[in-house]
């Protein structure tokens, strides 16, 4: 095979522009078929009736294909678009709320396997153990942190089983939104109840109200931010520690030519974090020694990449899209991955190669991966069975190319952090954020974050990031938005230069990074408890809908991500989609989701396409909330220029480690 045309610095090839070369045109078409040219070999458009939301397969008389105001083209049954729009919607937040649920439960289970010490995986934050344990009702006087992990980690798994009784940590939120949910009948019962009973009312022949569905689907999703994204970020954090600014590299630039490179990709921390604690094991070093390899180099995928860039400071090779790219280049021994986000077509880019794929997870399993069942009561084993697969297979490596992209970032910006570096050591608070925004020098706070998709032009993150930051609005991002932005050079102190002055005059005086990395996925929970302290701190309102806060998801592909948006909007906060939205074919509930939310949730849901179109609609939504607040004085709107574009061009990290032999 040769691997020098798998990338190519000049035009030509294939003309597809890849993405682990960023501006680089590479014809790995002719030996290595990614998602890349799947996406452009694709020879039918995406059907209409299911990008719109409006193809019903719930049953066998089905699929129905619905055209709202077509009296013809209603349901078999009956079922309008609405209906079926709606339907569509809410069992999509069913979906994506059960895999956060299902990952907080594993965190749960661990970390009670922890506290018993059946484990490896100790407490590591005892203080926010306790915190913990008081917001579980748990008495914590005279009890040492064994006794009260076990008591909080038994309380938590009871939470997910559960018929009755209300999802703890809701009560974190601020006062009035606790109120309405009461008043609204939102407050979820039980954290896995509410996902079987949406997945119920979505059958052929239950909910057929839209309006009551999209209620039905808000339940779902607060268990989902509220409940088990926010139980799985703060277990995560007592377990392995909770991150402080650190900083690291991301992009694809980061896998090295002379260590045995094994990338961890999916979700969950606990493979990840035992193959970091393994993987610095005396033995398994030397054992990398013995066949050539300098090292190992453990370098993250997706949001398995974010957990342990945030704690650990370990680099992320690359994003969602990124992740064949990272395995064309020739020099990953294994890719190790658990739960989703991971592509089946992963397993032919491994083939290609000497690539191990390993799949370590009862619950996902790929043809063509080898299947190494990760045991968390002995996880240390697991994983060293796992790196010395891995070391075998370095002997193996061919030729190999490894871009030397990459970019200096520095992630850790837990709400904790972000709580001490703004408050400062002596005064612990979000009082100076706040201040900052009345007085104007910061516009608002933007949150991007969700998914990279192969359909969206990859520039929208970092073009929306960079025309925020300018205006003056603090951006936090979170899972694969966050690397986006990341290997653009936004997560960089350096960056400040790029916002307005302002913000560049806070961020200075505090020395943040003009975008803050927040986390995963599910830590996507620490925005709603920043928002919380943004209203609990004071001056900007009673509740989450006063704050001059937006956020958004570019270039949504999960269905995590629409369970994620809808949580944020039952909690108050605008949330804009893009470039589509998965209701577009029924206006009626569209029209709901973008208007008729209002007056009852205080938030609603928006769609944009471009980087421009978000930003207008973000500057928009943030100027609107500082006029009703009566703080619109300062921060006029700063139109992006050619100049500003091109200052990016110097924080780029880029270059390449050359073709390797
Ligand atoms: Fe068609 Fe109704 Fe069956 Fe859906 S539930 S497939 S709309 S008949
Ligand atoms: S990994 S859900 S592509 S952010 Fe969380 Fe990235 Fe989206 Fe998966």
């Amino acid at each position: 095979m040769d691997t020098s045309k798998r990338f190519k610095d000049s035009a030509g090839g294939a003309n597809i522009k890849c993405e682990a070369c960023r501006d680089v045109l590479c014809n790995c078409s002719t030996e290595v078929v990614t998602a890349f040219h799947r996406v452009e070999r694709r020879s039918v458009e995406p059907c209409l009736f299911g990008k719109g939301g409006t193809c019903c397969r719930h049953c066998n008389m089905g699929p129905c294909q619905i055209i709202e105001g077509v009296d013809e083209m209603v349901g078999v049954c009956g079922a309008d678009a609405p209906t079926v729009a709606a339907r569509n919607f809410a069992r999509t937040v069913a979906a994506g709320s059960a895999t956060h649920i299902d990952h907080g439960r594993g965190i749960a289970l661990a970390f009670l396997s922890a506290a018993k010490g059946e484990n490896a995986y100790g407490i590591k934050d005892k203080v926010k153990l306790r915190q913990t344990a008081v917001r579980y009702g748990i008495d914590i006087a005279d009890k040492d942190a064994k006794d009260l992990a076990i008591e909080l980690g038994e309380k938590i798994i009871k939470e997910f089983g559960q018929q009755e009784g209300g999802i703890s940590l809701m009560k974190r939120a601020p006062a009035p939104r606790q109120e309405l949910w009461k008043l609204l009948n939102l407050w979820p019962r039980g954290i896995d109840r509410e996902v079987v009973e949406l997945m119920h009312r979505t059958h052929m022949g239950v909910d057929q109200e839209y309006q009551h569905l999209i209620h039905g689907a808000a339940r779902c999703a607060l268990t989902d931010g509220w409940g088990a994204s926010m139980i799985a970020t703060e277990l995560s954090d007592i377990m392995f520690g909770t991150p402080v600014p650190i900083r690291t590299k991301i992009n694809i630039g980061v896998l090295k030519k002379d260590e045995v490179n094994i990338t961890v990709h999916g979700h969950e921390p606990v493979v990840a974090e035992a193959l970091a604690m393994a993987a610095n094991d005396p033995e398994i070093i030397a054992e990398a020694k013995r066949v050539g390899a300098k090292g190992i180099n453990l370098a993250g995928v997706c949001c398995t990449g974010n957990e342990i860039l945030m704690r650990r400071g370990l680099p992320i090779a690359g994003s969602f899209i990124q992740q064949e790219t990272v395995l064309a280049t020739g020099a990953v021994e294994a890719m190790v991955v658990d739960v989703q986000c991971v592509m089946q077509g992963l397993s032919n880019v491994a083939g290609r190669f000497h690539t191990e794929l390993i799949t370590t997870s009862d619950k996902a399993m790929i043809s063509g991966a080898t299947h190494i069942q990760f045991d968390e009561h002995h996880a240390i084993e697991s994983a060293k069975t796992i790196l010395r697969k891995a070391i075998s297979k370095f002997t193996e490596r061919g030729k190999y190319y490894i871009p030397l992209y990459q970019s200096d970032v520095v992630a850790g910006f837990s709400h904790e952090t972000i709580d001490y570096m703004l408050g400062g050591r002596f005064r612990d608070s979000y009082k100076p954020l706040n201040d900052n925004i009345i007085n104007g020098r910061i516009r608002g706070v933007a949150a991007i974050v969700g998914c990279d998709n192969f359909r969206v032009n990859d520039e929208t993150h970092y073009e929306l990031a960079k025309e925020l930051i300018a205006n003056d609005i603090l951006v936090v991002a979170t899972g694969c938005a966050a690397s986006t932005i990341g290997r653009h050079g936004l997560l960089s102190p350096e960056a400040i230069s790029l916002a307005g002055s302002g913000l560049r005059e806070v961020l200075e005086a505090v020395g943040c990074p003009p975008v803050l990395h927040m986390g995963s996925c599910v830590d996507n929970s620490r925005i709603l408890i920043a928002l919380t302290e943004m209203v609990k701190t004071g001056g900007l309102g009673k509740d989450i809908p006063d704050l001059p806060a937006v956020g958004c998801a570019p270039q949504w592909m999960s269905e995590k991500a629409v369970a994620i948006g809808h949580y944020f909007v039952a909690s108050g906060a605008r949330v804009i989609f893009g470039p589509n939205f998965p209701t577009s074919g029924s206006k009626v509930v569209t029209d709901y989701l973008f208007n008729g939310m209002l007056e009852k949730y205080g938030a609603v849901w928006d769609v944009a396409s471009t980087a421009n179109d978000f930003a207008n609609k973000m500057i928009d939504a943030i100027n609107m909330k500082r006029a009703a607040l009566g703080i619109d004085k300062k921060s006029e709107r700063v139109l992006f220029d050619m100049a500003m574009r091109r200052d990016i061009g110097s924080i780029h990290g880029v270059g390449c480690q050359g073709p390797g032999h």
